[in-house]
């Protein structure tokens, strides 16, 4: 009987792969790539290139000008999604060789920012933002609005060495997690942040309510503002993005996470 158990179990797939609501992997050579909803909304400093890819031939690619100190530089790219509670995004980030987080007064970063449309307060906004190690790598801290009020920035647990020198001229594998509280009065909001399937963000009880029929997202961007600005011309890539209102592998029972990196 045990070893009967043991074969069904076996041959049991282990995961069921969810469709995501998006899969773009910039073959198409532009940012036409449209479903489900979810479109790119929004560039700037923004390109298709065949210049690196991690997979294929093309990647999207984010160019910061080079900027003299106490100068900012900016590059975005935003894409829209239906309304919801939960959002999950994937993406392969190329951190340029030439990476250098300099301090330069304020020197916090956009890496990645979620939001419900129109980028207000009150209305759902979270972001998470790199700040400068000291020594041109970046740390990750978390920000957010809870019912139009700026909370505290801090930095996660895990997250003090998002960016290292080691990883400069790599390609590395983000994945985040996004849920909006239950209620105002809840503190059960989520910013789960993993590199290269390790854990470097792990708040599951952020108040972050939205506002009264606000308190959704339907749209995010990646990377953004940067106040610290590059002394060189800084060229991020993204390629293969998928992004989903469940985690992209179902798991096979609840007590699993979802996440089998
Ligand atoms: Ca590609």
């Amino acid at each position: 009987m045990r070893y009967l158990i043991a074969m069904v179990a076996f041959c049991l797939p282990i995961a069921s792969m969810a469709e995501p609501l998006f899969n773009d992997g910039f073959e198409s050579g532009s940012l036409n790539n449209s479903s489900n909803g979810v479109s790119y909304v929004s560039s700037k400093n923004i390109s298709v290139t065949q210049e690196k890819a991690k997979d294929g031939s093309y990647a999207m690619k984010f160019s910061y000008p080079a900027a003299p100190l106490g100068t900012d530089s900016f590059s975005e790219q935003r894409v829209k999604y239906p309304q919801t509670n939960e959002l999950w995004i994937k993406y392969d980030l190329y951190i340029p060789d030439n990476y250098y987080h300099r301090m330069d007064g304020a020197s916090n970063n956009k890496f990645l920012a979620v939001f419900k449309t129109d980028y207000r307060s009150p209305g759902f906004q979270v972001n998470w933002s790199l700040q400068p190690n000291g020594s041109g790598g970046s740390s990750l801290s978390i920000h957010r609005y809870h019912n139009g009020q700026l909370q505290r920035a801090f930095e996660p647990s895990g997250g003090a060495n998002l960016i290292t020198p080691s990883d400069r001229g790599t390609w590395m594998t983000i994945m985040a997690q996004i849920k909006v509280p239950s209620s105002e009065s809840a503190n059960d909001g989520v910013m789960k942040m993993w590199k290269n399937g390790v854990l470097v963000c792990n708040e599951t009880a952020l108040n972050m309510y939205g506002g009264n029929g606000e308190n959704y997202t339907d749209e995010l961007y990646i990377l953004g503002w940067a106040n610290s600005g590059y002394t060189e011309a800084t060229y991020f890539y993204v390629d293969n993005l998928l992004i989903n209102n469940e985690p992209f592998v179902k798991p096979k029972n609840p007590t699993d996470t979802g996440v089998t990196e």
